[in-house]
């Protein structure tokens, strides 16, 4: 899509606007607020963009009416004005010899930097196109799919490139099924979301009825024109997301592809995802007017800002489902069975995958330990070593062993880092902890725990506990609202350090969801 754009957009000679932003990666859990409101998803997702509250999780119900740009307190997407949601499965190799499933890694695509991947998200303007409104939301594919046709709007809406080469020509091509070639670059999944709206409603009950793809449109063709049912054209919006494939291309056994989608889906037919817009009405609006550099970079859009790298990979929330979803698994989360179609594939239940969520209290990067207590996530930028009791790095590391070591050699502090670092220290300045910092990389030894991050270190003490300050705010902060204005739902009322209102607009409370944070509900 990229290249045919590019190509359009320097054919045209109206150009036509062009946003193209990376989000890193917010969450992967088994949540679908949309097709499961308020309870566990049926099939794995990897989620990018905003936060409801603070050190919460993407939420489970995200409730019609929800103002994402005034609930959201980060987002993991490098546009600081974007607070949308996006999210699709997530991709699993499975081992022709055993059966098991691994998760395939995402990499962040070229030429928009290198966060902890999510997805590349893309709006366009296709002619005279009208803002998403407040609340809106729609989803894009049908997870059942599992053959192609071409009569099919959401067939057509999705491609997946067979890239050859992991630079930035984004050469290879495309399929609407699953690349059935061992792919040298990995492999990226497309899709386009509907652009006709019926111009009334948000949402509808299937969340596609209230949009409609444009006539014989398709991934990479703007189509003719919207149908009358669905007359206001809106920007089209687009997701790439890159999936390294590269360590399995040894692993196909006679010829057969072996990847498969969190749902089930070996085909790649039933690929889809799922948009809640969070932009100001009227910044994407000026965006879609304003923003017509033809690479879609943003720094060269008046309009709009750019968050840096870190803040986006600091915008992340632990998992609120109990199960595991990395190493290699029996089952895909959720216990999906492949099904393989042409028929359009079922779903199941009760198969004794959990169906509750954890408490949001109850869940973080680190783990509870007897004897340990998890002290936080701190800022170590590159270069810095908060703990100076030496290092150990690899060897399957988990935050067992890394604990064990230290004790060992006698030091009270842990810290584990980017998956498979751990330093020891005597002492540890609790002032570098914050609540806003994410610690959310799997540990290269036990795929059920985290290991830090780049530039984060999850420290540990075997000590005296020690106290750690309220959380300063690192990134991105909410301004107190002033003038003793009452404040909106879901708006921030109180909290750690919190210096604003308490008060709430009519109809809802201040109810306090943990220590540094609380909401009008
Ligand atoms: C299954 O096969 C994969 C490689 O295809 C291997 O890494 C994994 O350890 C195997 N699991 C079992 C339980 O044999
Ligand atoms: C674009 O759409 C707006 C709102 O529907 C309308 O007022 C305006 O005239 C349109 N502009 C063009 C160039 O078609
Ligand atoms: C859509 O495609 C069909 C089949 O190619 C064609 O017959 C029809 O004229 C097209 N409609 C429009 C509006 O382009
Ligand atoms: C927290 C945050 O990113 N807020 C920004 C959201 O977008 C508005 C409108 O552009 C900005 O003013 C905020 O700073």
């Amino acid at each position: 899509m990229w290249s045919a754009l590019l190509a359009l957009a320097l054919a045209a000679t109206n150009a036509h606007a062009l946003l193209r932003f990376p989000c890193a990666q917010l969450t992967v859990v088994r949540s679908d607020p949309l097709i499961n409101p308020g309870t566990v998803g049926a099939h794995l997702h990897q989620v990018v963009g905003g936060v409801s509250t603070p050190g919460d999780s993407f939420d489970f119900s995200m409730p019609n009416g929800l103002d994402l740009q005034a609930a959201s307190q980060c987002s993991s997407c490098s546009v600081l004005e974007n607070k949308s949601n996006y999210w699709t499965p997530t991709l699993y190799y499975q081992s022709p010899t055993n059966g098991t499933f691994t998760r395939v890694a995402q990499y962040s695509g070229p030429l928009t930097g290198n966060p902890n991947a999510g997805m590349v998200v893309y709006y366009t303007q296709i002619g005279n196109v009208t803002s998403f409104p407040k609340g809106f939301r729609m989803v894009a594919g049908d997870p059942f799919l599992r053959s192609y046709d071409a009569s099919i709007d959401d067939s057509r809406s999705i491609l997946f490139r067979c890239l050859q080469a992991k630079d930035a020509s984004g050469n290879g091509p495309d399929t609407h099924n699953l690349p059935t070639t061992a792919c040298p670059g990995g492999i990226r999944s497309q899709i386009n979301f509907p652009t006709c709206w019926d111009g009334k409603n948000v949402d509808s009950a299937n969340h596609r009825d209230h949009v409609a793809y444009a006539i014989n449109a398709s991934f990479g063709n703007f189509g003719n024109g919207c149908p009358s049912t669905h007359p206001v054209t809106l920007p089209l919006l687009y997701l790439e997301t890159y999936w390294d494939t590269t360590p399995f291309n040894s692993g196909w056994a006679n010829g057969k592809q072996p990847f498969v989608w969190s749902m089930g889906d070996p085909t790649g037919y039933g690929y889809h995802a799922d948009y809640m817009m969070g932009w100001p009405e009227d910044t994407l609006r000026q965006a879609m007017a304003q923003c017509t550099d033809y690479g879609g970079q943003i720094f060269s859009c008046p309009v709009l800002h750019t968050r840096s790298e870190q803040d986006m990979n600091d915008c992340a929330v632990p998992p609120r489902v109990d199960e595991v979803v990395d190493g290699w698994l029996t089952e895909l989360p959720g216990c999906n069975p492949v099904q393989p179609g042409p028929a359009r594939a079922t779903p199941v239940s009760g198969c004794g995958a959990p169906t509750t969520t954890e408490p949001v209290t109850k869940v973080s990067f680190l783990k509870a330990i007897d004897g340990w207590q998890a002290v936080g996530c701190a800022a170590e930028p590159a270069g810095t070593s908060l703990l100076t009791g030496g290092t150990t790095t690899g060897g399957g590391m988990t935050i067992e062993k890394c604990l064990n070591t230290c004790a060992t050699k006698g030091f009270k502090f842990a810290g584990l880092k980017n998956k498979n670092v751990c330093s020891c220290g005597s002492s540890f300045d609790t002032s570098k902890v914050s609540s806003n910092y994410a610690c959310n990389l799997v540990c290269e030894g036990d795929p059920s725990e985290f290991c830090g991050a780049a530039n984060r270190l999850a420290v540990y003490n075997g000590g005296t506990p020690v106290s750690v300050p309220p959380s300063q705010s690192s990134t991105v902060s909410s301004p107190a609202p002033t003038g003793g204005q009452p404040i909106a739902k879901y708006g921030q009322c109180g909290g750690q350090g919190w210096t604003g209102s308490t008060t709430c607009a009519a109809g809802t409370t201040c109810q306090k969801l943990n220590d540094y944070y609380s909401q009008c509900l």
